[in-house]
């Protein structure tokens, strides 16, 4: 995958009723813009992993579908889940994933197809000589399910010990180090359009661990095995990021290969300190630049959206605050960092004029100030017609996760989504070459753009 820059700003001079007005587009790459925005303006994703008990948390899905663009299933199409009992299937956890996935033009990392963790009792105590056979119609079934609807597979999960040398599992004691290069044909076969992944962990930097993925994936390359890419699941220590982290993620893409950080989470001890926070904060720009500066490198994604659904406390106790957004779900320095590193910044103002279509009676012009978690706007209408205005309302849509707590010179409901500002008593007539101004305070959740689109009226400015 290229990377291509498409951060724009443009400016232009529109002579409209005999009036000269500046119209500023909006910049992609400007302040408080999502996570997903800023990526994909530089050739790349950002992702969460949800869980189908996430589905029902509105702070979670909300955060999730403005920043977010690819969907990790955190458990929902793992081998327990979707197999319990040999041949029989239960896709209904992850097609809740991928069908809130859809809803929100976020694509889906299939995870995992093979697994020694959450793997039911019934695969582990197949006499060897089945066990082949139980895998390949497992990832066939379930590949066959998903065909094209995950851009990618973690086909193996985890196939590694610290030393470099093979998990011994279920998969490797029955068929030797060959049953990766047999799943990941079966799952070439069943969806030939999905990328192909080895996933694991400690394998950020160049250690033995990912000495063992580099050698195992250089064979396979060689003898045309399908494989598109390896995660780094990158579950980091605060202050920990391997500084070999980019000459590791070139190293596998110079073979032929996409890499993803598929898993990012920065934990500390709780309560986390401001100088944990901070050094988390330089960890995540560090991850996210890693990325940015090797070519193949397709994406990132965090392992949750925010602390309280992380799955870090339950399994280190005594540690946590491991992602972007706190256990209230405002976002933390990391976030920032995250955002910066992507090109963008998190506290500015931003104009936006949308040129009028012709013959308007109106232009708008609105000025959003954004900080952590609120912003103001500030709306001006001006009566660009022949004929006064008596009474107005103005429609236009905020971003998602916007949500209006106050208002002034206008009432305006509802809080989200489609609203309608409309005049108070005192400011509904407006003269032709006239104005009016009206403003609001908004919480969100990170996605801090202005409308694009107001209708006066009903009439489009
Ligand atoms: O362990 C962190 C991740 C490491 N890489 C592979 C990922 O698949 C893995 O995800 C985690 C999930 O986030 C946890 O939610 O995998 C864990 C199991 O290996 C998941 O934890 C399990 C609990 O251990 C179970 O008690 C629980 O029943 O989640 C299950 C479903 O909630």
């Amino acid at each position: 995958m290229s990377k291509t820059a498409t951060g724009l700003a443009v400016t232009s001079a529109l002579a409209v009723g005999g009036l000269l007005l500046a119209a500023v587009t909006s910049q992609a790459g400007a302040a408080g813009t999502a996570l997903k925005t800023l990526a994909e303006a530089k050739g790349i994703y950002f992702g969460t992993a949800l869980t189908q008990s996430n589905l029902s948390n509105s702070t979670i899905t909300a955060i999730a579908g403005a920043q977010f663009d690819m969907v990790t299933p955190g458990n929902e199409m793992k081998w327990d889940t979707t197999e319990p009992s040999n041949g029989s299937y239960n896709f209904g956890p992850g097609d809740a994933i991928v069908s809130f996935a859809q809803s929100h033009n976020m694509r889906v990392r299939g995870h995992n197809l093979v697994w020694h963790s959450q793997l039911p009792g019934w695969v582990s105590s197949l006499p060897s000589n089945q066990v082949q056979g139980a895998m390949e119609a497992h990832i066939t079934t379930e590949a066959t399910h998903y065909k094209g609807k995950v851009y990618a597979w973690d086909v193996v999960n985890e196939p590694f010990n610290e030393d470099g040398s093979l998990r011994a599992d279920a998969f490797s004691n029955a068929m030797g180090s060959g049953y990766i290069a047999d799943a990941l044909r079966t799952a070439h076969a069943a969806d030939p359009n999905a990328k192909l992944y080895l996933n694991d962990y400690n394998i950020e930097g160049q250690n033995a661990k990912s000495d063992g993925m580099y050698k195992l994936v250089s064979q396979l390359k060689a003898q045309g095995v399908p494989i598109d890419g390896v995660g780094l699941e990158s579950h980091f220590i605060v202050g920990q990021v391997p500084s070999s982290m980019r000459a590791n993620m070139q190293r596998f893409t110079a073979l032929g290969l996409d890499v993803a950080v598929t898993e990012l989470d920065d934990r500390m001890q709780t309560p986390a300190s401001s100088a944990n926070l901070a050094q988390q904060a330089t960890d995540y720009a560090a991850v996210v630049s890693n990325c940015l500066a090797v070519s193949h490198c397709v994406g990132v994604s965090q392992w949750g959206v925010g602390d309280a659904d992380s799955w870090i406390p339950g399994a280190f106790p005594g540690q946590g605050a491991a992602t972007m957004y706190d256990n209230n779900y405002q976002p933390k320095p990391a976030y920032n960092a995250t955002a910066t590193a992507l090109g963008g910044s998190t506290t500015t103002t931003t104009t936006t004029t949308p040129p009028p279509p012709p013959n308007s009676t109106c232009t708008v012009t609105d000025s959003v100030n954004a900080w952590n978690t609120g912003l103001t706007e500030s709306i001006t209408i001006t009566n660009t017609g022949t004929a006064p205005i008596n009474g107005w309302s103005l429609a236009f849509t905020l971003a998602g996760g916007q949500t209006i707590t106050s208002a002034w010179n206008a009432s305006i409901s509802p809080a989200s989504g489609q609203v309608t500002a409309k005049n108070v008593d005192y400011n509904g007539s407006v003269a032709p070459g006239g104005s009016v101004s009206f403003g609001f305070q908004a919480t969100h959740t990170g996605d801090t753009a202005a409308p694009g689109d107001f209708t006066l009226n009903g009439t489009r400015c």
